[in-house]
């Protein structure tokens, strides 16, 4: 019989959505972005997603100087890859996305296939008070965004990025970026086997559910055959039904405070690892075992934390 494959855990840890008011868990800080990937490491994370923010305010940054403080200490404490977002803030030019990653040369990075509404207004409701000046507006404005990723955008990170030889997460909101994908792949971007992360419940994107995913797993398998990994990122009261669902599909999954503040329906969540802790949990449960960071390389074929700049 087959060996069964494990399952990865990303875990995405403070993202460009959610603001400090929305959930005291949500780390903004250099040393909580520091100990919350920790943590989620020790709890059976093997990547961490991770992007920064200022360390007073917690505003999305791609700043070289919001990163440089907790990655070498994250790197130090933990054996998990990292993965640097190229994603956001979702209203920045390419060019100053890719920054980061140009910079400190990660095991992996995301790469967002698609040019898209990306909004999170409808949460700007359920707060009369804001911990900080931006959240406000930055909230209720997201109904104007537009999350740029054009192909011109795609061919310019990925020409400027080979070098570093970085494993991409390809950010997939809907059908149509995988074919937007496919076509990259075609003209020779990206070479198998890529990373998929196929993301659900984002306004702009598809919906969350588990039709979505199976259909979205057919057009992959149609597109791509063997020649790709993939995982599931369900945002909001959508993460932990769909990553459990993603793990007995054969996939992997990816949990964190980027995606979702809650450990339950209703319930905020305390941390991170919280979350990474109780998707291990059920994902043992139903019988699958959880990768470890060297078991992640081995799957995505990671060039190693030894060629990092960081
Ligand atoms: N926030 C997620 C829905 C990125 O960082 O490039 C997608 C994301 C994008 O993680
Ligand atoms: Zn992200």
């Amino acid at each position: 019989m087959a060996k069964q494959q494990k399952t990865i855990i990303t875990c995405a840890v403070t993202g460009a959505i959610h603001t400090p008011t929305m959930s005291d868990a949500l780390p903004y800080t250099y040393d909580d972005i520091t100990t919350q990937a920790i943590a989620a490491a020790d709890a059976g994370a093997s990547i961490l997603h991770l992007h920064a923010r200022n360390n007073k305010t917690g505003a999305p940054s791609v700043d070289i100087d919001d990163f440089s403080p907790f990655l070498g200490r994250i790197k130090q404490a933990t054996d998990a890859v990292i993965n640097i977002s190229t994603g956001g803030s979702l209203t920045l030019s390419i060019q100053d996305r890719i920054k980061p990653a140009k910079t400190f040369s990660p095991e992996m990075c995301s790469m967002n296939m698609g040019s898209m509404n990306f909004s999170f207004h409808p949460l700007a409701g359920r707060y009369d008070e804001w911990a900080f000046d931006w959240e406000k507006d930055y909230v209720e404005g997201s109904d104007g965004n537009i999350f740029r990723n054009t192909f011109r955008d795609i061919k310019e990170a990925a020409e400027t990025l080979a070098p570093h030889d970085i494993k991409f997460e390809h950010e997939c909101y809907d059908a149509g970026h995988l074919y937007n994908l496919k076509f990259c792949m075609d003209i020779g971007l990206f070479k198998a086997p890529i990373f998929i992360q196929f993301i659900f419940g984002i306004l702009g994107g598809i919906g969350a559910d588990v039709d979505n995913l199976v259909f979205m797993k057919r057009t992959a398998d149609k597109l791509f055959g063997d020649d790709y990994r993939w995982s599931v990122l369900g945002a909001g009261g959508a993460q932990m039904g769909l990553a459990a669902t993603a793990s007995q599909m054969g996939g992997h999954l990816r949990v964190g405070l980027e995606d979702s503040l809650l450990i339950s329906r209703g319930a905020l969540a305390t941390s991170n690892a919280q979350q990474v802790a109780k998707i291990r949990r059920i994902v043992e449960d139903l019988g699958s075992q959880v990768a470890t960071p060297d078991e992640a390389r081995e799957i995505l074929d990671l060039k190693g934390g030894d060629r990092v700049k960081f």
